[in-house]
C-alpha cells in the first residue's frame, strides 16, 4: 500500500473524539525546521530538514517518533544521513511512525504533493494564477511529515524555488537569499527566527502586484509594509493600509505591543475558506475581507475590511507571541483578538453603533449555537474535527468573556494583567487558565468562580425582580440567575456575573448609593454601577431613592446573557427616549418592536388579517420622537428604527413560527411606514447624493440612516418612490447605495419594481462581471429576495457563468445567503429548500469538507420548528449521513445534530 493509500480515512471508521483530560506534552521537539519547496506545473516536491530532540518535559524519554501526515506521497526518508528502509518506520492513520530513535538527530523527509488537486484548501493549494498555503489549524500535515501541534515551535528557513511566470516567492519572517535556480527558474529563502508553531506557517508563490509604505515602531524601527494581490486588484488596497497602520499605532498605545519583524506582508486570495489567516509576518487574506474601494465595495465591506486587518494583525501577540498549548485552547487566542479588534472598532467608530453590531450578532448566532446540538463551552472539552469549533462561541462569546473580565478588573488592572499575561508567556504555548491567572496575579482578584465561563456551556438567564419601598427609599432588586442544560453539561453552577446598572428618575438618571458597597469609581459618576451576581440568588439594595426608578439593565450588554424583566411598555418609552446608556436606548427600542410583533403574530396564527392590524399612538409617537432626536448619532437612530432581525425573533421562539414571524413583522413595518411617512420622505430628500463618498462613521451613519428610510418608503409601493429608488441605483456614486436600492427594487412585490428590478440586475450584471466580490453581491441579493419562486431562481443561478461551486465566496454568496438568511424562502415548499441544502452537502463534502459543515447550520436547528418540518429535515440529515466516505467534519455535526 503506498502512503497516499495509508493516509486516507478508512472510511468504514467512526472518527475518533479527542479528548482534553488526555493531553500528553509532545515526546519530541523541534529546534528548526528547514523546508524546500520545489513548485511545478502539477506536483510539488517538499523536502523538510528538521533537528528533533527529546521533550525534557516528557514522563518518559521517548525512542520512537510519530510524525502527522495526510494526503502525501512519501520519496524517501533519512535519520541523520541514512536512508531508513521500510522497517524504520510505518504508516498510520494520517502519520507516520520512526522506530528506535536517538535523543537527538535531523530527520529529512522529501514528499510530493499536489496542490492543483487540493479542493479542501487546506495545506498548499492553487487559487487562480497563485499558489498559498492555509494551515491552521491541522493543514501543515498536508505539506510534509510533521508535529503539526502548536505547542511544538519551532525556527522556520523556507526556500521557494518555481518558474520565472511567479516572480512573487514569499514565506515567514525577513527574506535572506534569492536568485537564479537551474532550468531559467529562480528562488527566494525567507528566515523567521520566532519560533513558531506550523499552523502560522505560509507560502506564496505568484504573478503579484503590490503597494508598500512604512510604519515607525514606538521605539523607532522602521516596518515595511506590503500588500499583495492580483495586478487588477492593484487600486482597491489603501482601505487595508490605513487599516493596517492604524492597527500597529493602536495595539502600541492601548496594549504596549509593538511589531517585531522588519516586515509586515498581506496577500490577498480569491479562494479561501474563512476571513483570514495570521501567518507569522504574512498574513493571507481572502480577498473580500481586503480589497475595498468605494465603488465597489459596501460600507459593511469597509468595515469588514478594517476589523480584520486589525484583527489579523493583533494576533501577532495574541496567538503568534503567545500561543495555544493545544486546539481546546482556540479561544485563548481568538476571543481574546477579537475583544481587542472590537475595541479598536469602537476606539475608531462610534463605540455605541460597534456593541449594537457585535451584540446583535452573539444574540441571534451564538445563542442558537449555544441553545442547539453543537453547544459547547469556550474551551471545549472533546472534538471530532477542529474546524468545526471555529464558532461563533469560541470567537464572539469568548471575546464576551474577556470583555466581562475588563469590566470587571477595571481599565489599570486589566493592562496590568494583559501586561503581565504577554511578559510571563512570551514564546510559549499556554493554556486559557494561564491566562486567567496572569489577570487574577496582576490584580488581586479572585477569578476562580468566574473561570466557570470558560467550562460550562448555554446561556444563562436572569429574572430581575424589584421593590421600592417609598418609606424607607430603599430600592432593590432580586435578581435570579439558571442557565439551561447542554451536551456537556446538564446541571450548571452559577456563574460570576458582571451586571452594570443605573436607575432613572423623573428628571434623568439617579445617584446609586448602594447598601454595602463603595460607588463605582471608575466611571467618574455615582449613576452607573456594576452588580457582582455570583449567587444562584442576590439581593441588591440601593438607598437613598427618592422615586420609584425604572431600571436600566445589564447597560452596554456587560454580560452574555439572557435577562427578563416585566417591563411596561411605558418604562420601555422612558428608557429608549432617554436612557443616558446608549446601548440600553437601543435595547428598549428592540423590546418596543418585539411587542408590537408578538402582539401581530397572535392575530396572523388566529388565522385573523394583519392587514387591519394598527399600532397606538403612543408607540409611533415615541418612534417618531426618535427619528427627530438630533442628540443621536444617525446610525443608532437606523438601527433603533430597525426592527429585531427574524433570525433574532426564531432564537428567542421556542418553536419557530417562519410564517407569523415573517408576516408578523411585515405588517409592523408598513404600518411604520404609513405612519412615519413624512418623517422618513424628510431624511430621504434631504440626502445630498452627490457628495464624496468617505468611509467615516458620521458618513456611514448618514447613509444607513437615508437607506433605512428608504426600505420603509419602498413598503408603501408607490410608483413615484420606486422610480427614486431606481434613480438611486441608476445615480449612486458608491456601492453601499447601490446596493441599498438593488435590494429593494428586488424585494418590493410591485409590477413596476419587478420591471425595474429585472433590469437593473442584468445593468448590474452587465457593468461588474469581471469583479468577482461584486458578483457575489449580486448573488446574494438575489438568493436574499424573500418573494416567492427564489429557490428555483437560486437553482438557475448556479448554472449561470458567474457562479463558481468550488470557491468559498461564491458559495456562501448564493447558497448560504438563501439557506441561512432566507428563511421564509428556504422553509418553503414542502422542505424543497432542505433537500436542496442536502444536495449541496453531499458533493461538498468530498470536495471541501469544512465548507459543506459550515453549510449544515440551518439543518442542525431541526428541533426548533413545527413536527411536519421537523420530520422532513431530520430525513436529509438522515440522507447525508448515510453517504459514504462522510468527512470528520460532517459527520461530527450531523451526528451530533441527529443524537
Ligand atoms: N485563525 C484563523 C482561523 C483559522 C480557521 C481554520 N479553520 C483566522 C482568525 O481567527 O484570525
Ligand atoms: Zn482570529
Amino acid at each position: 500500500m503506498t502512503a497516499v493509500e495509508q493516509s486516507l480515512p478508512a472510511n468504514n471508521l467512526q472518527p475518533k473524539t479527542i479528548y482534553l483530560k488526555d493531553y500528553q506534552v509532545p515526546g519530541y521537539l523541534i529546534k528548526t525546521t528547514d523546508l524546500r519547496f520545489e513548485i511545478y506545473e502539477g506536483e510539488t516536491i517538499v523536502s523538510a530538514m528538521l533537528h528533533l530532540y527529546r521533550n525534557p518535559a516528557a514522563q518518559a524519554p521517548a525512542t520512537q517518533l510519530t510524525l502527522h501526515g495526510a494526503d502525501l506521497e512519501l520519496v524517501s526518508i533519512a535519520l541523520d544521513g541514512k536512508i531508513l528502509s521500510a522497517d524504520d518506520y510505518e504508516f498510520g492513520e494520517e502519520n507516520i511512525t520512526i522506530f528506535n530513535t536517538p535523543a537527538e538527530f535531523k530527520l529529512l523527509t522529501i514528499t510530493k504533493i499536489k496542490p492543483e488537486a487540493n479542493t479542501s484548501l487546506e495545506g498548499l493549494y492553487r487559487s487562480r494564477t497563485m499558489y498559498c498555503t492555509q494551515c491552521e489549524a491541522e493543514g501543515f500535515r498536508k505539506i510534509t511529515y510533521y508535529l503539526d501541534r502548536p505547542d511544538v515551535m519551532s525556527e522556520f528557513t523556507t526556500t521557494v524555488v518555481a518558474d520565472k511566470k511567479y516572480p512573487v516567492l514569499l514565506s515567514n519572517g525577513n527574506l535572506i537569499d534569492q536568485g537564479e535556480a537551474d532550468n531559467d527558474r529562480h528562488f527566494a529563502t525567507w528566515h523567521d527566527p520566532f519560533k513558531k508553531p506550523a499552523y502560522l506557517f505560509a507560502l506564496v508563490a505568484g504573478d503579484l502586484a503590490h503597494i508598500e509604505d512604512s510604519f515607525t515602531t514606538c521605539t523607532g524601527r522602521e516596518v515595511a509594509l506590503k500588500i499583495f494581490v492580483e495586478p487588477k486588484d492593484l487600486d482597491k488596497c489603501e482601505h487595508a493600509m490605513t487599516s493596517l497602520k492604524n492597527s500597529m499605532r493602536w495595539d502600541e498605545q492601548v496594549y504596549g505591543r509593538e511589531y517585531d519583524l522588519n516586515i509586515f506582508m498581506i496577500v490577498a486570495v480569491d479562494d479561501f475558506n474563512m476571513g483570514a489567516m495570521e501567518n507569522k509576518g504574512l498574513n493571507i487574506f481572502n480577498t473580500s475581507c481586503v480589497l475595498a474601494k468605494p465603488e465597489t465595495t459596501t460600507d459593511a465591506g469597509f468595515q469588514r475590511v478594517e476589523g480584520v486587518v486589525a484583527h489579523e494583525y493583533f494576533h501577532n501577540w495574541s496567538g503568534n507571541r503567545v500561543t495555544c498549548r493545544d486546539w481546546f485552547q482556540l479561544s485563548l487566542k481568538e476571543g481574546f483578538t477579537v475583544y481587542r479588534d472590537s475595541e479598536f472598532s469602537a476606539d475608531l467608530g462610534s463605540r455605541t453603533v460597534k456593541r449594537v453590531e457585535d451584540v446583535s450578532l452573539l444574540r441571534t448566532l451564538q445563542f442558537a449555537e449555544d441553545a442547539g446540538p453543537m453547544a459547547h463551552p469556550i474551551r471545549p472539552e472533546s472534538y471530532i474535527e477542529i474546524s468545526n469549533f471555529y464558532t461563533m462561541t469560541i470567537y464572539e462569546k469568548g471575546a464576551e468573556i474577556i470583555r466581562m473580565l475588563a469590566t470587571l478588573l477595571g481599565k489599570e488592572n486589566f493592562r496590568k494583567g494583559t501586561d503581565l499575561y504577554f511578559e510571563r508567556h512570551d514564546g510559549q504555548a499556554v493554556t486559557t487558565e494561564d491566562f486567567v491567572a496572569a489577570l487574577a496575579d496582576a490584580s488581586g482578584r479572585d477569578l476562580s468562580q468566574f473561570k466557570r465561563w470558560y467550562s460550562q456551556a448555554g446561556t444563562p438567564r436572569l429574572q430581575v425582580t424589584d421593590h421600592y419601598d417609598e418609606n424607607t427609599q430603599e430600592y432593590s432588586l432580586t435578581i435570579k440567575q439558571s442557565c439551561p442544560p447542554t451536551p456537556e453539561c446538564q446541571t450548571k453552577l452559577p456563574f460570576h456575573i458582571p451586571i452594570a446598572v443605573g436607575l432613572l428618575g423623573s428628571a434623568g438618571d439617579l445617584p446609586l448609593y448602594l447598601k454595602d458597597a463603595e460607588p463605582d469609581f471608575e466611571t467618574g459618576d455615582n449613576t452607573h454601577q456594576v452588580l457582582e451576581l455570583t449567587a444562584a440568588e442576590q439581593t441588591f439594595v440601593f438607598q437613598r431613592v427618592q422615586e420609584k426608578p425604572v431600571p436600566s439593565l445589564l447597560r452596554g450588554f456587560s454580560a452574555p446573557v439572557k435577562l427578563q424583566y416585566g417591563y411596561s411598555r411605558a418604562d420601555l418609552i422612558v428608557l429608549m427616549s432617554r436612557d443616558s446608556d446608549g446601548f440600553n436606548r437601543w435595547e428598549a427600542s428592540q423590546q418596543l418592536g418585539l411587542q408590537a410583533i408578538y402582539f401581530a403574530m397572535s392575530i396572523y396564527q388566529r388565522g385573523e388579517n394583519l392587514a387591519a392590524l394598527q399600532l397606538d399612538a403612543e408607540l409611533i409617537a415615541a418612534y417618531r420622537s426618535v427619528l427627530q432626536d438630533e442628540s443621536l448619532d444617525k446610525a443608532m437612530v437606523a438601527y433603533m428604527l430597525s426592527l429585531p432581525t427574524e433570525a433574532y425573533i426564531s432564537e428567542l421562539a421556542e418553536v419557530v413560527d417562519v410564517e407569523a414571524i415573517h408576516h408578523s413583522r411585515s405588517a409592523i413595518r408598513k404600518i411604520l411606514a404609513r405612519e412615519l411617512r413624512t418623517e422618513f420622505m424628510g431624511i430621504y430628500t434631504a440626502y445630498d447624493h452627490t457628495q464624496a463618498y468617505a468611509a467615516t462613521a458620521d458618513a456611514i451613519a448618514a447613509r444607513s440612516l437615508k437607506n433605512v428610510a428608504l426600505g420603509y418608503l419602498m413598503l408603501l409601493g408607490e410608483d413615484e418612490l420606486i422610480r427614486a429608488c431606481e434613480q438611486q441605483y441608476r445615480t449612486a456614486n458608491n456601492m453601499t447605495d447601490v446596493m441599498a436600492a438593488l435590494t429593494q427594487l428586488v424585494n418590493t412585490d410591485a409590477p413596476l419594481a419587478h420591471t425595474l428590478a429585472e433590469s437593473a440586475l442584468a445593468d448590474f450584471y452587465q457593468r461588474w462581471q469581471d469583479e468577482s466580490l461584486v458578483v457575489n453581491q449580486w448573488l446574494m441579493v438575489q438568493a436574499s429576495c424573500a418573494l416567492p419562486n427564489t429557490l428555483a431562481k437560486v437553482k438557475s443561478l448556479q448554472q449561470h457563468p458567474a457562479y463558481d461551486g468550488k470557491n468559498p465566496n461564491k458559495i456562501r454568496a448564493l447558497i448560504a445567503s438563501f439557506c441561512n438568511g432566507n428563511a421564509i424562502n428556504f422553509h418553503a415548499d414542502a422542505g424543497a429548500g432542505y433537500a436542496f441544502l442536502a444536495d449541496q452537502i453531499i458533493v461538498l463534502n468530498t470536495q471541501n469538507p469544512q465548507i459543506a459543515s459550515r453549510l449544515l447550520t440551518p439543518l442542525t436547528k431541526w428541533k426548533k420548528y413545527s413536527p411536519e418540518r421537523q420530520g422532513l429535515m431530520k430525513a436529509e440529515l438522515e440522507r447525508i449521513m448515510a453517504e459514504p466516505a462522510l468527512s470528520k467534519d460532517v459527520f461530527e455535526v450531523v451526528s451530533k445534530s441527529l443524537a
